[in-house]
């Protein structure tokens, strides 16, 4: 939605005054699935699709806030107890409440927002909601909070507001993303490196299932236990040891016995994933697209046999990929649903959606949402 049209949008519901506008996007992610709250690396890059919205300071404590796609409107004020009933306007409460939590001001608010990051693809539409609102008040009421702990701000209002115990990727990415650009984040020291993304003679493209799982949440939370369970053991023998980043096979296969079976698949899975996103950065300066697709599938294959985060249509559009003679293909994001990504060769885009389309239909009766992917900005006002 352009700047335009969402100011008109915001006077229809509030009159005349002419808010600010802000917009945060939503990301792909190259490699490094699951890492991030294991301390590890992720590659991700925002991508052309988001959520604006238009706001303006109404002089009162409460936020009046509408979701234009839903047709919904929130109404709450600022304090702890005044938490509001809508799902999406949790994110609004929490983004306001975490600044607080930090000794900013936060004044109320008349806000209408929209998006396009399809909603449950993987694509964390969440991340953009909480980054634009984290980003405009921050600018907005001259906070001065870095974009780091806006990152955090978002992060914690996953995990105390929504309940979903996620790691710091989606959020940083939609804060610091540079159009044109993966970043290669270390979530254990906050470090970033920005690498220039246009594959000549390939394309990024999403083939988004549908599939939404009403557990993913705790599913991801699960996962996430198990991981910290795992390093916890291996602590024992190796203090050093702070997260499954900083383990090796050997480590983990030395606490085997004294984990569970599926702690153990997750942490092998963890353990392997950090080692593909740095073979990928080798591979990605090279320019040798080969191999980041060879460890996509690898990736692929880790998150549906070890970490299970794949599902039956995710499995199979990896597969038609895979005979397709796609370069790369793999479940991109939490999984429980949502897209695969694909690394294809320009020649052989048309025909591999055309075959991933008429042959998930004739297995599951609907046609996969195909977006290719732009890598774009990240928050910004417009
Ligand atoms: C979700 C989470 F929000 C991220 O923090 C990350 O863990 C991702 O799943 C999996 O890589 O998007």
């Amino acid at each position: 939605m352009t700047k335009e049209e969402i100011i008109i949008l915001y006077q229809e519901k509030f009159g005349k005054e002419t808010p600010e506008v802000y917009t945060a996007p939503g990301r792909i992610n190259l490699i490094g699935e699951h890492t991030d709250y294991n301390g590890s690396f992720v590659f991700p890059g925002a991508v052309d699709k988001g959520i604006t919205a238009a706001i303006h300071l109404n002089g009162t404590d409460k936020v009046r806030a509408y979701a234009l796609d839903l047709s919904e409107y929130s109404e709450f004020g600022l304090n702890e107890e005044d938490i509001p009933n809508e799902g999406w306007a949790k994110y609004i409460f929490g983004v306001c409440r975490e600044i607080i939590k930090r000794g900013g001001k936060v004044e109320g608010f008349d806000t209408v927002f929209s998006g396009n990051v399809p909603l449950g693809a993987g694509m964390s539409s969440s991340a953009a909601l909480e980054s634009t609102y984290a980003y405009a008040l921050n600018d907005m009421l001259n906070l001065g909070i870095d974009k780091f702990e806006l990152a955090k701000i978002g992060q914690a209002t996953e995990h105390h507001y929504v309940g979903v115990k996620c790691g710091i990727m989606d959020q940083f990415i939609s804060l610091f993303g540079k159009k044109g650009h993966l970043v290669r984040l270390d979530c254990k020291t906050m470090e970033y490196e920005y690498f220039p993304f246009d594959p000549q003679g390939y394309k990024l493209v999403l083939l988004d299932t549908q599939v939404k799982h009403e557990l993913a949440s705790s599913a991801y939370n699960k996962r996430r236990e198990s991981c910290e369970r795992a390093a916890a053991a291996i602590r024992k023998n190796h203090p050093e040891v702070q997260f499954l980043r900083d383990a090796d096979m050997n480590m983990l296969d030395e606490v085997k016995n004294v984990i569970t079976e599926e702690d153990y698949m997750r942490a092998k899975y963890v353990i392997e994933e950090t080692q593909r996103v740095l073979d990928v950065s080798d591979a990605l300066k090279k320019g040798d697209y080969e191999t980041v697709g060879k460890k996509m599938y690898e990736t692929h294959e880790g998150m549906s046999k070890l970490y299970e985060v794949s599902c039956e249509e995710l499995d199979f559009l990896n597969d038609i990929a895979k005979k397709s003679g796609v370069t790369g293909s793999r479940v991109m994001g939490g999984g429980f649903g949502g897209c695969t990504i694909n690394l294809v060769k320009d020649e052989l885009h048309d025909k591999f959606i055309e075959e991933a389309n008429t042959q998930f239909k004739n297995k599951f009766g609907y046609e996969p949402k195909v977006y290719d992917v732009v890598i774009s900005d990240g928050a910004r006002k417009l």
